[in-house]
């Protein structure tokens, strides 16, 4: 555990050292809903991210009935671009990041059938650049993310023989550094949301023995704090977020026990909203569906509240169970 000055102090409130599932659900049902607020204005170009986040999480908890599924696979299926890509939102062009959500949200559906994968893997496989990286949109910015965003879309459609697989590892291994941590594109600074979404391209081409696992399960571990949350990189603030991109990647290369699981509970109770749910990145901060869902999928991947909270794969961040009907398996380090 990192001693740092950037930490913060958890309150000391009964109530946020119980899980408020009813409260989130209801508070998850409800983002969005408001045409008139300004989140949701803010929002609007991302909205398919925002459904997914949604939809996972209320999934996780066995409550996604309380989102209208033929309203939803409507939203997702207008997002498609002729070129097979999904944009953000209806009118939006299309992003490796908005299609990797909307596969997601139609696997979790059980709708891939609704889509012509073809097409879709067209789409990613143009997206690779020569030296095996991918740039998300046609402006052509480069991030591991987009490595991600590409093999675990296609993963999902069975389509991963669409991109050359060598070169996208090769990419991947030029982003990691002497901390064993990996950056967006090579030379970039280690920070745990690029660490995760290397392990999970090299996790989905079964290529984790790159990895210098106890070298980078130490500096992931070094990101808890005092107060049990998690920062991103040394110095910075703790936030929920990174209860699923550190615990993700500690759980993709089997060092997940590293953390202390009760330490990193507390944290994420403590930044629960006792009065209209949702949870937050630090305690006493405005909730959002983003930091609901990584807070729920962090308690689920220390194996807290099980009987509450599904099983979630560390690599798709989706329910396992759906990972299994789809027949795809991946291999973790142990
Ligand atoms: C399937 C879950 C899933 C994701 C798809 C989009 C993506 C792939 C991954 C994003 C990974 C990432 C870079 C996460 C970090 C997000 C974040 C909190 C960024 C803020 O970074 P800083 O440096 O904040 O501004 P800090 O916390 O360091 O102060
Ligand atoms: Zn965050």
């Amino acid at each position: 555990m990192a001693v740092s000055i950037n930490d913060v102090k958890l309150p000391d409130i009964p109530e946020r050292k119980s899980l408020l599932l009813d409260l989130h659900v209801k508070s998850l049902e409800t983002y969005g809903k408001d045409k008139n607020d300004l989140e949701y204005v803010m929002s609007e170009y991302f909205r398919m991210n925002g459904v997914y986040w949604i939809l996972t999480a209320l999934k996780l908890i066995g409550k996604e009935d309380k989102l209208e599924k033929n309203e939803v696979l409507e939203f997702v299926l207008s997002c498609q671009r002729p070129n097979g890509g999904f944009g953000g939102n209806i009118k939006n062009d299309p992003h490796l990041l908005y299609t990797l959500s909307a596969i997601q949200i139609l696997a979790i559906y059980e709708s891939l059938d609704k889509i012509d994968s073809d097409k879709v893997a067209d789409y990613i496989a143009g997206q690779q650049q020569e030296d095996g990286s991918f740039i998300g949109d046609k402006w052509g910015e480069v991030d591991t993310r987009f490595s991600l965003c590409a093999l675990a879309s296609l993963m999902l459609i069975n389509r991963l023989e669409r991109v050359n697989i060598e070169k996208a590892v090769d990419f991947v291994v030029r982003c990691m550094n002497f901390d064993g941590g990996f950056g967006c594109v090579p030379g970039s600074e280690s920070h745990s949301g690029q660490i995760y979404c290397c392990l999970g391209a090299l996790a989905i081409t079964n290529r984790l023995y790159k990895v210098q696992a106890d070298v980078l399960g130490t500096w992931l571990c070094e990101r808890q704090l005092k107060s049990g949350g998690l920062n991103g990189r040394p110095e910075k603030l703790p936030d929920v977020c990174y209860s699923w991109w550190v615990l993700a990647s500690l759980k993709i290369i089997g060092r997940i026990k590293w953390i202390d699981a009760d330490k990193m509970k507390d944290y994420i109770l403590a930044c629960q909203d006792e009065e209209s749910g949702g949870i937050a990145d630090r305690p006493g901060d405005i909730t959002d569906p983003f930091h609901t869902l990584f807070g729920l999928t962090g308690l689920s991947l220390l194996g807290h509240y099980k009987g509450e909270i599904k099983p979630v794969n560390p690599v798709f961040c989706m329910p396992e169970e759906i990972l299994e009907k789809l027949g795809i398996k991946i291999y973790l380090l142990r």
